[in-house]
């Protein structure tokens, strides 16, 4: 049997006679999707169906073999229950916090790693990069070097973790393969596998990432997306705020603070959104959206799935307005 011709930048089966379907390409010579070609030459986006059920098929799969895992992850979206993945993954596993150049610099990795550490999620390593800044990139290589268990290693994650850029940079530094993976700021970039042989000891293999159904990523278009997506390292926005008081950001998100002392707001969300306090929360700006109350510990934050996290000094009570589908929770401090 012959077997199907994948696109080397998503995965996804190609196939030439459905233009409106995954995989489609205008001639099976060619080694990329007509998504993945538009994507890599023009920044377009074709949203697909891909759903979860098939991206925990391929983790089962991945955890029945013996191989090492990268598991990557993004540390302005770091997950709720990222220990939960090791139900899944028993393999050994490396916990890679990616997109460090992100985070303000006064932020200590030794702080971050601590943090997931306390956690007790079990991982045989936990390291700190940054593929944009080429950070750590060195250290991770030889860490999976000690860890192998076979020449295989899968890098597993999110969406928008960064699996498929941090392969590509991976072939850049050390490889004299040419395969480059498609990579975007749109979540599903990846559909499939897809198997990277580095050198002769190392073959990458990319997985598509788990769509986080409550990430307001979802919910916005590819412009807003670019905005919410931050490329260079937050500036954190401090508001001294009392209780009738307002955070709004763009048009999509307001923070009320209900009941508490005179008290600090960080804001740690992309620089290019516009943020701004309400002298008065009676002001009915964006109130028609959904409301959830919370009540916020000491040293907490409140996290807004994808589009990044406020740190609360004093214990507050506030009611978060957004779209509902997207998650809101809040969890120990992690700056
Ligand atoms: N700031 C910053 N952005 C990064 C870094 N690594 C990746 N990104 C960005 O994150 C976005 C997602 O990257 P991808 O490599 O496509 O993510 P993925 O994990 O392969 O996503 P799926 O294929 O959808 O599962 C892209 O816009 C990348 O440019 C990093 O170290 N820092
Ligand atoms: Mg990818």
């Amino acid at each position: 049997m012959i077997e199907d011709k994948k696109c080397l930048g998503c995965g996804v089966v190609l196939q030439d006679e459905n233009v409106l379907q995954d995989g489609y390409t205008t001639s099976l010579d060619n080694d990329i999707c007509q998504r993945c070609f538009r994507l890599k030459n023009y920044g377009e986006y074709t949203k697909v169906s891909k759903t979860n059920e098939e991206y925990l098929e391929i983790l089962k799969q991945v955890g029945e073999t013996k191989d090492l895992v990268i598991y990557i992850t993004d540390l302005l979206n770091l997950e709720k229950n990222i220990e939960s993945i090791r139900e899944y993954i028993p393999n050994k596993m490396i916990l890679v916090l990616n997109k460090k150049d992100v985070l303000p610099k006064s932020v200590k990795e030794e702080k971050l790693i601590k943090y997931l550490k306390d956690l007790k999620a079990d991982f045989d390593d936990i390291i700190v990069i940054s593929v944009e800044k080429n950070y750590n990139i060195d250290y991770l290589l030889k860490r999976i070097k000690f860890f192998q268990t076979s020449k295989n290693v899968y890098v597993c994650g999110h969406t928008n973790a960064g699996k498929s850029t941090l392969i590509n940079k991976l072939i850049k530094n050390y490889s004299e393969n040419t395969q480059e993976l498609t990579m975007s700021p749109l979540p599903s970039t990846t559909l499939n596998t897809v198997n990277i042989e580095i050198n002769d000891h190392l073959t990458l293999i990319d997985t598509p990432g788990l769509i986080d159904s409550g990430s307001i990523t979802n919910f916005v278009d590819g412009k807003m997306l670019k905005k919410i997506s931050p490329k260079k390292e937050i500036k954190p926005k401090t508001y001294q705020i009392k209780k009738g008081q307002s955070i709004i950001v763009e048009d999509f998100l307001r923070v009320d603070y209900v009941e508490g002392e005179r008290n600090s707001f960080t804001v740690y969300m992309s620089n290019d959104l516009k943020i701004k306090r309400l002298l008065n929360s009676r002001n009915p700006v964006l109130t028609d959206m959904n409301k959830t109350s919370l009540d916020i510990g000491y040293e907490e934050d409140l996290v807004i799935k994808g589009l990044g996290f406020i740190k609360i000094v004093n214990k507050a009570s506030v009611y978060i307005y957004i779209n509902k589908e997207v998650e809101v929770f809040k969890r120990k401090s992690l700056i």
